[in-house]
């Protein structure tokens, strides 16, 4: 699929702000491509998909995990805001015929990361954090070592996400965990 194709199809269900992250998000995602030798092609549909399923109701996405065997069941015990991923992971196949096993998952990870991420996985959840819209505390330090180490961004990132989320006093789903639980063992 076209770069242009997918943007035509995500723009409708995402609202303007949403829409413009995505597309300051894809940009970033290649960015790190390049850099780290990875497909643009990937990384783009990936980051032009990520959020696609942002806004679809809860019912919808509930009725998605239930019904479908790959999905785990037990996302519905956490937060709504963890379901996009992996239901929008499904829907892009469902619905576009999206079949590449990596730009699926790397939809599915982008907002927990897990263990063993690959590198297309990585530029997803990377982008998706340091993109030039957001303005996280320490979304700076994260932006300039994703210059130069994909390992150590990805878990300055989770390392912030959690901490953000303990703060909150907020449940952390396993995945979140095992993300950054990987991430100390890979980096150097
Ligand atoms: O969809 P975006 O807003 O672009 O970003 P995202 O998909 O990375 O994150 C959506 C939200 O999910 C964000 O507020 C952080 C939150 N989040 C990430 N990991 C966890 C989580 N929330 C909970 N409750 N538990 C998690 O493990
Ligand atoms: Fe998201
Ligand atoms: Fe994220
Ligand atoms: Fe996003």
């Amino acid at each position: 699929m076209k770069k242009e194709n997918a943007i035509e199809i995500v723009k409708p269900h995402l609202k303007k702000k949403r829409f413009e992250h995505t597309l300051r998000v894809a940009d970033t995602a290649e960015q790190l491509a390049g850099i780290y030798n990875e497909s643009k092609e990937k990384a783009t549909l990936a980051a032009i998909f990520h959020d696609y399923c942002k806004y679809r109701p809860l019912e919808e996405m509930k009725r998605c995990i239930v019904s479908t065997r790959t999905l785990p069941k037990d996302l519905l015990d956490f937060h709504h805001e963890l379901w996009h991923g992996p239901v929008g992971s499904v829907l892009v196949e469902k619905e576009y015929g999206i079949v590449d096993r990596d730009i699926r998952s790397a939809i599915y990870y982008h907002t927990t990361g897990r263990a063993n991420m690959s590198k297309l996985e990585m530029i997803i959840f990377l982008a998706d954090y340091i993109e030039p819209g957001r303005d996280f505390p320490g979304v700076h330090a994260v932006r300039e070592l994703a210059r130069e180490d994909l390992l150590g961004a990805c878990l300055l990132a989770s390392k912030n996400t959690i901490n953000h989320l303990l703060s909150k006093g907020a449940s952390i789903y396993p995945d979140t965990f095992h993300a950054y639980n990987d991430l100390t063992k890979r980096v150097n």
